[in-house]
């Protein structure tokens, strides 16, 4: 009973309610409160939204008072504090994550039915917070949950953009952004802060002074931006913790003397204050490469120098002594974006506090710890040195400072080797002169991270060879990790439970190594019965959700075979599709009793492709052309459907990853740093398709590489080095490839570039190397889907040995090994 459930859960955890009460009656007088003080709508009539509205008022009142306490509690201890600085988050949406990380779920379902409202219902009003691209930003949301369950004291900073990512629209099979304006109707989460500013200062000119013999440097600004911080309560599961993270705003600053002569110049000073919240409102839909322009440039110092101010006040109001800095405050910089705080905090050390050089250089290097999450070169972000001699002259002579005694104290240790010496330099030369940040990074950070073991190896014998020969000691990987709260609690609810009542208990939900006890079960009849009416139950839901969003119906006996992430060459989406068309092409030339023989699949495709990536767009088109012709094909009928889902987003996900039989991770080797969608597909049980690239060749480790189907070679056997010689190209590749360049499905020309890119010496992927391995993969899928027991233990062992990739585990991982900050939990 709730009553039974709720005492095991203050045993358990020592939840207790604060001022406000969670029991159901309680919590239906705060919804109906908030209907009609909040929402201003009568408590006898609202609709689905308003009650939505409502609802989530009254979790984040419950929320408001954990971050109260928590916040006190580390105000008391003073604890080494970690701040976590990122220029994207991947939230989606809260309300779900929320309860059930509050322990009040059901509760709430049983208050809103006694209302007339289903929970269920409620929960899908919510749209996504869509502040981030892809894994990267997404990683930051996962981390930001484990660190809020594990009890450490962290606070996340970012930046609030007004247009999240694009929404993707597909009209005739080619992709259109529209603007995502997601604030439209509110964010019941945040709360503003219209007392916690900052001026943000750019531009300008740097003048040398003296005083006393002793010289120092004066930057006056050219403009001036107020920074608004905007907190949004991270609850972790299982304690009252609740982290902040704190998105700024830019707001026209309130130091402004107008001097207008008529009324139109004091109306064009009034409107062009206005520009100054330009800098948050959009976020930079590429998740490839840096764009070197003025606004990213702008928002990145802005989000960091609110940032800063924020953290070095919070320091000062307990410590007077900058000496203690580094054992108070740790930074970690996610990828290069936020990398200006590294400049930024010896700006405000050596110039505000009059700090000498050495003193506040040593305080950076120890306060610093940097990840990367790129594998190749040119995915490195440069910043042209005019743009940010105009922008921030002060930080860029601050750069050169660095670079100059980095590069004296190199030539001391490695001589006149003057290779060397340009490629480690912090300023590249060249047609367009520009500094390096990720040289930088290592240069000032005291940790530099990999996000899983070949990246690291990566890291060590390519992009950063020359740096990791100098400091070996710099450089480690923690391998990323995803949450199992949303990806298992909040968005499969069935496997929750069979999972809880299988292991006898719920305590995998903040110990998920806990799932390894799976694994004896794996061959129970009973249990595969009851994991296979799950899986089902969820591929109901899917096939409901593609046939509303594509018109396209499956068959639920089909194996659901899924490729969702951002389109990109590497990703090789495009080998699925050349896949597709093979199998296509399979069924069409085969006699009626072969035909009986096939597996039924369903095809499904979904990722956003950055506006400015040509290939990518096309990639997506194909598909759509495919689909076209696959699925208007009476002839095939239920033996192959291709759906292409638009507008993939973290609450997609949270659908289509449980619904699915199979997924494929098939980067290029060498190309994926780590890849975290796997993670997600392997924790609901769903099969592994995949090439040995990033994280899954640790996942092989996990579960065995006979509880997957792998694509291709490992990278140990990689035929270039010399193991085994490379595949051919096989006629099936050139014959799929051709239906295309022929115009089977159309957009003959259109799709010319596409297939160029395929021809032998231009395969730069190489698609057509690995193309043969991948059918055989695909065709072993085939064999043993039809073998249900089989299948089944595989989906139940994916499930038992997803352990290792909980963000959990990577968090702690970090707090012990880059950080240095111990849990400071909150008493009750
Ligand atoms: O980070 C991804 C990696 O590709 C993936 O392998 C890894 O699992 C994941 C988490 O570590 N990188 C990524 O998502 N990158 C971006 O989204 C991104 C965003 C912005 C920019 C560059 C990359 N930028 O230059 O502005």
């Amino acid at each position: 009973s709730l009553g039974e459930r709720r005492a095991k859960a203050e045993k358990m955890f020592g939840l207790m309610d604060g001022f406000l009460k969670n029991d159901p009656m309680s919590l239906q007088k705060d919804i109906l409160d908030h209907v009609e003080y909040t929402v201003a709508r009568s408590r006898f009539n609202f609709d689905d939204f308003e009650a939505f509205q409502a609802l989530s008022h009254s979790v984040r009142d419950r929320l408001i008072e954990r971050w109260h306490d928590t916040h006190q509690h580390f105000k008391k201890q003073d604890p080494k504090r970690l701040y976590f600085l990122s220029l994207e988050f991947l939230m989606g949406r809260s309300l779900s994550n929320s309860v059930i990380n509050l322990g009040i779920r059901d509760e709430y379902a049983e208050a809103l039915s006694q209302l007339g409202f289903e929970y269920e219902v409620l929960a899908e009003q919510e749209g996504d917070a869509a502040l981030g691209n892809g894994g990267l930003a997404r990683l930051s949301a996962c981390q930001m949950d484990s660190l809020a369950t594990l009890d450490y004291p962290v606070w996340g900073y970012g930046l609030r953009y007004q247009y999240g990512l694009f929404r993707q629209v597909i009209v005739d099979g080619y992709q259109h952004e529209q603007p995502d304006y997601w604030l439209n109707f509110g964010n019941p989460w945040e709360i503003e802060r219209i007392q916690v500013s900052y001026s943000v200062k750019f531009y300008g000119m740097v003048e040398e002074k003296a005083s006393n013999g002793v010289k120092y440097k004066v930057w006056t600004p050219g403009e001036t931006v107020e920074a608004v911080a905007y907190d949004n309560p991270i609850p972790g599961y299982g304690t009252r913790n609740a982290i902040n993270l704190r998105l700024w705003a830019a707001k026209p600053s309130g130091q402004y003397d107008l001097e207008s002569y008529n009324t139109g110049d004091y109306i064009n000073a009034i409107v062009n204050r206005q520009k100054a919240e330009t800098i948050s409102y959009v976020l930079y839909p590429d998740d490839r490469s840096y764009q070197g322009k003025e606004l990213r440039l702008k928002q990145q110092y802005f989000f960091v120098s609110a940032s800063v101010q924020d953290i070095i006040r919070r320091f000062k109001d307990v410590h007077d002594n900058f000496d203690e800095f580094p054992d108070k405050v740790a930074f970690q910089i996610n990828d290069t974006h936020p990398s200006l705080a590294i400049v930024e905090v010896l700006r405000v050390l050596i110039d505000e506090e009059c700090l000498d050089w050495g003193k506040a250089w040593e305080i950076v290097c120890r306060a610093f710890s940097f990840t990367t999450h790129t594998v190749n070169t040119e995915g490195l972000e440069k910043i042209p040195v005019d743009l940010l001699g105009s922008l921030l002259p002060r930080h860029l002579q601050i750069m050169y400072d660095i670079n100059h005694r980095f590069m004296e104290d190199l030539k001391r240790k490695i001589g006149q080797d003057y290779s060397r010496l340009e490629r480690m330099s912090i300023v590249e030369e060249g047609i367009v002169k520009s500094i390096r940040m990720a040289n930088l990074s290592i240069i000032c950070s005291h940790t530099v991270n990999g996000v899983s073991r070949v990246h690291f190896e990566l890291l060590k014998t390519r992009l950063f060879k020359d740096f990791y020969d100098l400091w070996p000691q710099k450089f480690q990987y923690k391998t990323n990790g995803v949450t199992q709260r949303r990806w298992i609690v909040v968005s499969n609810p069935g496997l929750c439970s069979l999972i809880s009542k299988w292991l006898g208990t719920e305590a995998w939900i903040r110990n998920v190594d806990l799932l390894a006890g799976l694994r004896e079960h794996a061959s129970n009849p009973v249990l595969q019965q009851e994991w296979r009416m799950t899986k089902t139950i969820n591929k109901m839901r899917l096939a409901d959700y593609i046939e509303t969003s594509t018109g396209v119906k499956v068959s639920l006996d089909a194996m659901f075979d899924v490729q969702v992430k951002r389109i990109h060459e590497y990703k090789r989406q495009l080998l699925n599709i050349l896949g597709i068309i093979y199998r296509y092409d399979c069924i069409k030339n085969m006699n009626k009793s072969d035909r009986k023989k096939v597996v039924p699949r369903v095809c499904i495709i979904g990722g956003k492709a950055a506006p400015g990536y040509e290939v990518a767009k096309k990639i997506i088109k194909l598909c759509h052309a495919v689909a076209d012709k696959v699925n208007n094909d009476d002839d095939v009928g239920d033996l192959l459907k291709v759906v292409f889902i638009p507008d993939y987003n973290v609450s997609v996900a949270e659908l289509v990853i449980p619904g699915s039989d199979l997924s494929q991770h098939i980067s290029t080797v060498g190309h994926e740093a780590s890849g975290t969608g796997s993670m997600k597909f392997l924790m609901n049980g769903c099969l592994l398709l995949a090439t040995a690239d990033g994280s899954t060749v640790e996942i092989i480790e996990e579960i065995g590489v006979e509880n997957m189907f792998l694509v291709g070679t490992k990278l140990h056997e990689d035929p270039q080095s010399g193991d085994k010689p490379a595949p051919g190209v096989s006629i099936q590749f050139i014959r799929v490839v051709s239906m295309v360049r022929n115009g089977y499905f159309g957009f003959k020309e259109y799709f010319n570039s596409l297939c160029d890119s395929l021809e032998d010496d231009k395969d730069f992927y190489k698609l057509g190397a690995d193309f043969s391995s991948y059918l055989e993969a695909q065709a072993m899928a085939d064999r043993v889907f039809v073998n249900k027991e089989k299948w089944t233990c595989m989906s139940i062992l994916s499930t038992a040995g997803s352990g290792k990739f909980s963000s959990d585990r990577t968090i702690e991982e970090y707090a012990k090994h880059a950080w240095g900050i111990e849990p400071c939990k909150c008493p009750f």
